[in-house]
């Protein structure tokens, strides 16, 4: 394990990269961070390493870099892969499509709901706010009685995608003028105990400083 060279591409607020260095705090696999000013000027590595999208996250695996974080989270899951690591993706092959599934649904429907409702006025943000809670409603009734959507003592892949949304949702919250807690206390209730998790509170974002980052670029309107 100490001869791998695990590199990662990120800009701070992005939820793509988040869910990658939860990943890799949560399997204990040591690796160097390096900031993208994705919207700036885009480094020669990055541009290289994802030449196709040119976005981050970008996984940089002894030299080979992998991209797309959903595809990356497989990755980490298939290369430490050992007994005491935790899995995120289950073995059963329908277990593994059903959670490949909620991620995709996640990425979809979470991303661009809350996007809409900062970057939308009136009727479009309404629908947005109303699309945002309806998916966190679907998603609490799949979380059920579990502890974690990987089951009652595992964080799984979608744990970490969805999760990589929080420190969105204060900004939408407070823009939008609503509280996920009053729709979804269940899940509020998730967050907190993926929260009580060190690898996943240390490598969130601070919602703050989202919410200025976005007061920022909303400030002319
Ligand atoms: C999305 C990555 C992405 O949008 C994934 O990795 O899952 N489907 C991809 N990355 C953004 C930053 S986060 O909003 C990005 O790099 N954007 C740069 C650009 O659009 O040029």
């Amino acid at each position: 394990m100490s001869e791998e060279e695990v590199v990662v591409l990120n800009f701070w607020p992005s939820m793509f990269g988040a869910r990658v260095i939860m990943a890799l705090e949560e399997k204990e696999i040591k690796f160097e961070y390096k900031e993208e000013d994705v919207f700036g000027q885009k480094t020669d590595l990055l541009l290289q390493t994802n030449p196709v999208h040119k976005k981050i996250p970008v996984l940089i695996h002894n030299g080979k870099p992998v991209c797309e974080s959903n595809n990356i989270l497989e990755y980490i899951d298939e290369v430490w892969k050992d007994d005491k690591s935790l899995q995120l993706l289950p073995s059963d092959p329908y277990q593994k499509s059903q959670c490949r599934f909620l991620a995709d649904l996640i990425d979809k429907k979470v991303f661009d709901a809350g996007r809409r409702t900062w970057t939308k006025k009136g009727k479009e943000q309404e629908e947005a706010k109303r699309e945002f809670i309806e998916i966190l409603k679907v998603l609490e009734r799949e979380l059920g009685d579990k502890v974690y959507f990987g089951g009652n003592d595992n964080v799984s892949m979608v744990d970490l995608v969805l999760i990589s949304y929080y420190p969105w949702f204060h900004t939408w919250e407070t823009i939008g003028g609503f509280s996920v807690e009053d729709h979804t206390p269940k899940l509020m209730c998730w967050v907190r105990k993926c929260l009580t998790r060190p690898a996943i509170s240390k490598s969130l974002p601070d919602p703050l400083k989202i919410l200025d980052r976005v007061t920022q670029i909303i400030k002319p309107r």
